[in-house]
């Protein structure tokens, strides 16, 4: 029985006391320090999945994304790349929690009727945080009680989600990280080709001192030329600080360590790199071109190449509360496309986009991605188009579902996706941002008793509870001219987060405090 080998390996991983754990939005997320036992625990959950969906390869992340450095974080990855069904999530704050470990694991197995003799392959990956190598080791300890382990060492969130995929989906791309490469550098190469475009695509992105640095590295080539900035991975306490893509969206400013030089384009990742933000300076202003604008950017893109190819698409955006609501007017009104709505996090917005031909999705804070449904990219290889700008079109078309990664957003593929977008049609950064202009926004952090008390309707956009809460920020809200503001409980920190926008920056600012002092 599997008994003993788990109780000897779990001895090695002793749960800390007075700690408990909750797979949230973003999979585990605490103090590196504390989360050797969950790792561990993850690593048999991810190897009982395995065995659940009859051994396909399943995989494990370990990253605190755009955390602080001490911190760490590790979430499972399902076969096609998609994150961990929410059905199972409790199984694994159950095992996090477990004082009696083999029962908990024996509860699952029977619950889920699992035969633990299927269990398969589960790849493991890291960002570069200090305390991702003994983390990695206790994943492996983990996975090894029922199933095998293969570890890719560092990573970026994406390229594990693309080594998952594509191990149990061989068309997808070779299950390697050279696969992945490949994958990518060949898209843009022939896309640049058909275009007939000489110059390569060239750009300053600041990596966050995190994975995406040495992961970008190793796609340059005669086409693509990347400067980065912030690329420091040796230095383990430099992780996100005052760089990244978290902190030049939440601050709405440049990055350390990077002069720009007026009107041309900038880029940061995020510590996982699957988030990307742009931005540009134009004398002392700031122009930031976050998630919404990557989805407008790609979505008229899209529509344009849709138009030339003669194809028809059912395409729509999934957005979140904090999208802009100057964003959502412009997809509406000018580019006519539907807007859908969905709570934080990316495994809702994803499944939503699935229902579209072309789905795009994005968060402000820079995740997301475009999924093409497999009957749509069906359809683009079997049409025929006569013109030469037709099949053009519809060739960029099928190179772009391949640039883009399928399984999760990935700041590395979203990059290029927008480069080529800018590059295709001529568009320079200071176009791109005046596409619309944002209403000023602003983002608030608000330490309460219980963040658990805060529950959402409406795609978070409304609060149910506490009572009465919601009443007074309407009435707060309506005293300022294109004002709104809402309240939700962070799914990764111990915190209740506040976001306002109003025509001005002083009533947006005004408007937020307002709100937060409700809940104090
Ligand atoms: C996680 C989510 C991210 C979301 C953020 C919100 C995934 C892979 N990541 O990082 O999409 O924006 O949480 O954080 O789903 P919050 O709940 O603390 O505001
Ligand atoms: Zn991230």
């Amino acid at each position: 029985m599997f008994t003993d080998t788990l109780s000897a390996a779990s001895v090695r991983h002793p749960k800390p006391p007075n700690t408990t754990f909750a797979y949230g939005t973003a999979g585990f997320r605490t103090l590196g320090s504390l989360l050797d036992s969950t790792v561990f625990r993850v690593g048999v959950l991810a190897s009982l999945r395995s065995a659940k969906v009859g051994g396909k390869t399943i995989g494990v992340m370990i990253t605190a994304s755009h955390n602080p450095p001490e911190d760490n974080g590790v979430k499972v990855v399902d076969p096609l790349g998609e994150m961990l069904p929410q059905l199972w999530e409790p199984y694994a704050t159950q095992l996090a929690n477990s004082d009696n470990l083999e029962d908990d694991v024996r509860d699952i197995v029977s619950r889920e009727n699992i035969d633990v003799a299927q269990a398969g392959l589960v790849v493991v990956g890291m960002d570069t945080r200090e305390t991702g190598p003994q983390l990695l080791r206790a994943a492996i300890d983990g996975i090894e009680v029922f199933g095998r382990a293969k570890s890719f060492g560092e990573l970026t969130t994406p390229q594990l989600h693309y080594l998952v995929r594509s191990h149990n989906d061989p068309g997808f791309g070779e299950p390697s990280e050279d696969g992945y490469n490949k994958k990518i550098v060949g898209a843009v190469e022939e896309i640049l080709r058909l275009w007939n475009i000489q110059e390569p695509l060239e750009i300053t992105v600041d990596a966050a001192n995190g994975v995406g640095a040495p992961k970008l590295r190793n796609l340059s080539s005669n086409s693509i030329i990347i400067t980065i900035v912030n690329s420091n991975t040796q230095d383990k306490s430099a992780l996100n600080v005052e760089c990244g893509a978290d902190y030049v969206k939440t601050n709405q400013k440049l990055p350390s360590n990077l002069q720009p030089r007026d009107h041309q384009l900038y880029s940061s990742f995020d510590g996982d790199a699957d988030r990307v933000v742009f931005y540009y300076a134009d004398g002392p202003r700031f122009q930031l071109l976050d998630g919404d604008r990557i989805a407008t950017l790609l979505a008229s893109f899209l529509n344009k190449l849709l138009q030339q190819a003669k194809v028809e698409a059912k395409m729509g955006i999934i957005q979140t509360a904090y999208a802009n609501g100057n964003s959502t007017r412009y997809i509406q009104e000018t580019l006519q496309i539907p807007v859908d709505f969905t709570p934080t996090g990316v495994k809702h917005l994803h499944h939503k986009a699935q229902e579209y031909d072309i789905g795009l999705y994005f968060e402000a804070n820079g995740h997301g991605t475009v999924l093409f449904s497999d009957d749509f990219i069906d359809s683009l290889k079997s049409a025929q188009s006569c013109s030469p700008e037709g099949k053009r079109a519809l060739k960029t078309l099928i190179l772009l579902t391949e640039l883009i990664n399928q399984t999760v957003g990935d700041s590395i593929s979203d990059l290029f996706a927008v480069l080529l977008a800018l590059r295709i049609q001529d568009k320079t950064c200071v176009d791109w941002g005046r596409d619309y202009t944002e209403l000023p926004n602003k983002l608030f952090k608000v330490l309460v008793k219980d963040r658990f008390a805060f529950k959402t309707t409406d795609a978070e956009r409304r609060l149910v509870e506490p009572a009465g809460v919601q009443a007074q920020i309407d009435a707060l809200v309506a005293a300022y001219a294109q004002g709104r503001s809402f309240v939700r409980a962070s799914g990764t920190e111990n915190a209740v987060r506040v976001y306002s926008e109003a025509a001005s920056a002083a009533d947006c600012a005004e408007l937020g405090a307002r709100v937060c002092q409700l809940l104090e």
